[in-house]
Formats: C-alpha cells, structure tokens, sequence
C-alpha cells in the first residue's frame, strides 16, 4: 500500500494531491546547527509522502502507511505537550505555521514514509517537510515558491519538532530536506540561515558514497541529544559568547582553557574542530581532493566518538571494516546514538552469500537508472495533483515509476541484518528526486 492506498482505505475518496520530500544524508558538520556552525548535507533518494486532502473544519486527521492507525485531533487543541507519538510530527507543522501567522485549516493526510525511520537518515525532517509542503499547497500559502518562501517552511517545521515532538533539534534536517537540490550538497550556515550549493559530483573521479544502516536504533528525544547541546550551551555562556560559532579555531585552545570542565571542554573541541572540518571539505570538494575529504571524515568519526561520544560500538565497527575494505574515510552521520555511518570510496558492489557480505566490482543499477530517468513527471491516475519539496529545483517531479521503484525496494530494509546501499554516485542523478538506490 502507499500513500493514496493508505488515504482511500482510512478517509476514503481520492486525496487532493500526494506531496513529498526527502530525507538527508549529512556528508559532514555533525552537532553544528545548533552551536550556529556549518554542516554539508545532501538529500537522499529516499522520500516520505503525504496525500492529503483539506477539509472544512478544523480537524486533523492523519494516518500513516507504517503504522495503520489513525489519529484524530483538533487544530485548535494542539499545543507543546498535547500530542504524542509520530503524529506529533504532523500535527506539529499547522500548529507552527498558525504561529508564524499563517491562516491553516484542517486536512486528512496519510503518509508513507520511505526515509528509513531512527536510521540518522532525517524520517522525521521528511515527514514534516511532506506535510508542511501540502499544508503550504493545500492553504494557498506559497511556501515552496522560493528559498525565502522555504526558509519560512523550514523554520515551521522545526519547531514542530522543537516544541511538538519535544526533539530539541538544529534545523539541519529541514533545512536539507526543502533546500538540498541535484548534484550539490548544501552548504548550510546556521548562524544566519544562509546557504550555497556545492557541486557534489564524486561519480566523475569514479567515487561513490555508501550510507551502511547499522540498524543500531537511534531517538533524538531520550535526552542524550537534549544533553549534548545543554553542554554546549553552558560552554558558550562560561566563555560569553552567543553561540560555540564564534570560536574561531585558532582561539580554541585559549577558550578550552578557560572552561573548568572537562566534558563541556571535550564537547567544545569537537564543534570547534568539526566546523573547521566543513569548510575543509568544501574546499577539498572543490578542488577535487577526495582523499583528503576522506581524511576529514575519518577525523569528524574520531571527534565524534571520542569528545561529543555520540557514537556507538555498532558505528564504531562497521567505520573500521569501511576503512579495512579500502574506504577512503568513514563516519557516522546524523544525531548519533546509533545512527548509519558513511563512507567514500570506490563504486563496489556487494552482495550477501552464506551470511557474509562480499564485495563484487560488476555494474549495477543500470535498469533501475533506466527507470528513474524514464519516469513521467505526471502523476498515478487516482491523484490529480502531485507536488515534491524538490520541485522546481531541478530534483522534483517523482513519477510513478519512480515511486514503484521505491516500494520494491523497501523490503529490502527489513531483511538484512546488515545493509550496504549506494547512497549517491556518478550513476544516481539526479540526487533528490528518483530513488536510485542501488539495494543489494
Ligand atoms: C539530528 C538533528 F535533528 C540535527 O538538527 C543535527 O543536530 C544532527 O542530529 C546532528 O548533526 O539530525
């Protein structure tokens, strides 16, 4: 079932339309956004769908896919503390957006969630974002018609997460999902909001990037991430500045010390170095130095187990046998606390025989390409409207094709105890729309 199926099943009728957006992959920058800092995501071909239709009161309904329930609330009734679970999520972007000042009425939605969920992967920035661009449709309200427009969008959604979810978050998440476009990882400047598109095109240099989901789960609302920026916060107070941005690298050992404890110090030294690394990825991007972007990851993995400690044996293991298998660097991405590593190295193919992972060299993925590219821009009959975050950036306009080539390869998620996928390559463009995974 997807997300019309799940819609004429519990709502019944055909929805309005079916929106989506996609989750994230974080190349490097991790724990920044929220010390002001730099991060580099790029989107990945992995979406969540929202059909959705609007309705005349002021009532929310929403179902989802993954889960078969449906929850039913009053726009009027949600507030920080009323909602619970993943429908928080939703129910979180129309209460944001009434508090931005935007006049939102009720709607029925029902998603499908193809972002791999508590994998560090952003299923939860997917969700809002897919909802929030129906909301922004559905309401006339033009939040996808410019970055300006999107920024407002961006903004929404993370204090549904903030202040609905209760997930004390940056904004990274959202920020990539509605901005990120093919080919470019976002350079994303969370002091003042502004962003630059980085070509992204390792493929050409004969590179690919593999996310590997160590199916180590991972919440941004148990405390530990909660905690993390807590240090950080306190840090900055004791060295009076607004935010751990304005510590310049050359002046981190001064500030480290004059902190008096030792964990706020090792929690500084990591967002003071890893902000440096960003800006020396984009540099090394730029000229084209890959090994040295793997160096980068291989220290950024380093910080983050030792000074933020927001690894975990699961990622620590699967980064060593990346790097043993010829990666030329690896790390974790996302929030941490169990969430997939990344790596960059030579395309590879890999394939499971007898319980063990091996690595082949043939082609794949060409039929799946094939398909991706060949996929109409228009939309399954049962939906009149279709509309991707994406759209009108170069990445939007999933066909049908496209999304059936996503369901296939969903199961895919459930069965392995260990997955390897091609996460963006030469062969996989454009990023952010089709999902051209290669699943092995
Ligand atoms: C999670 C958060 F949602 C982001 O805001 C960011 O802090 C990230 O963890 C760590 O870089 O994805």
């Amino acid at each position: 079932m997807d997300a019309v199926g799940a819609f004429r099943e519990r709502f019944g009728g055909e929805p309005e339309g079916v929106w989506s957006a996609p989750g994230r992959v974080n190349l490097i920058g991790e724990h920044t956004d929220y010390n002001g800092g730099l991060a580099l995501p790029i989107a990945l071909p992995h979406r969540t769908y929202a059909a959705a239709s609007p309705r005349g009161d002021r009532v929310l309904r929403v179902t989802s896919v993954q889960t078969g329930d449906v929850v039913e609330v009053s726009l009027d009734e949600v507030g920080p503390g009323t909602v619970g679970g993943w429908s928080a999520y939703v129910a979180g972007v129309p209460w944001a957006l009434a508090q931005a000042g935007y006049a939102v009425g009720g709607l029925d939605v029902a998603v499908d969630g193809r972002v791999p969920l508590g994998a560090g992967l952003s299923s939860s920035a997917a969700l809002e974002c897919a909802v929030g661009a129906a909301i922004s449709d559905l309401n006339g309200l033009g939040l996808l018609e410019s970055d300006d427009a999107r920024a407002v969008l961006v903004s929404a959604c993370r204090r549904a997460e903030n202040d609905i979810a209760g997930a004390p978050t940056g904004g990274m998440d959202q920020s990539a999902s509605l901005l990120c476009r093919p080919d470019h990882a976002l350079l994303l400047d969370c002091r003042d909001g502004a962003t630059e598109h980085v070509p992204f095109g390792i493929g050409a240099a004969g590179l690919v990037l593999l996310v590997i989901d160590t199916k180590a789960h991972h919440a941004l609302v148990d405390g530990q991430y909660g905690a993390r920026r807590a240090a950080c916060e306190s840090a900055a107070a004791t060295l009076g500045v607004e935010t751990l941005r304005e510590i310049a690298i050359g002046d981190l050992e001064g500030a480290l010390s004059r902190l008096p404890d030792e964990v706020e110090r090792r929690r500084v030294r990591h967002v003071v170095t890893e902000i440096d690394r960003v800006t020396a990825t984009v540099a090394a991007l730029r000229r084209g130095e890959y090994a040295e972007v793997g160096h980068l990851f291989d220290a950024s993995h380093v910080s983050l187990r030792d000074d933020y400690e927001v690894s975990c044996p699961e990622l620590d293991v699967a980064v060593a046998a990346a790097r043993d298998a010829g990666a030329l660097g690896a790390r974790m991405t996302g929030g941490g606390f169990g969430a997939p590593p990344l790596r960059s190295c030579r395309p590879t193919r890999w394939r499971r025989s007898s319980g063990v992972w091996n690595r082949h060299t043939a082609e794949g993925g060409s039929a799946r390409r094939s398909a991706s590219r060949s996929s109409p821009a228009g939309a399954p009959t049962a939906i009149r409207r279709r509309r991707d975050a994406s759209e009108g950036r170069g990445g939007g306009g999933v066909g049908r094709a496209a999304r059936l080539a996503a369901r296939d390869r969903t199961p895919g998620y459930t069965n392995a105890a260990y997955r390897v996928l091609v996460a963006a390559s030469a062969q996989v463009r454009p990023l952010g729309s089709a999902p051209p995974l290669s699943m092995l």
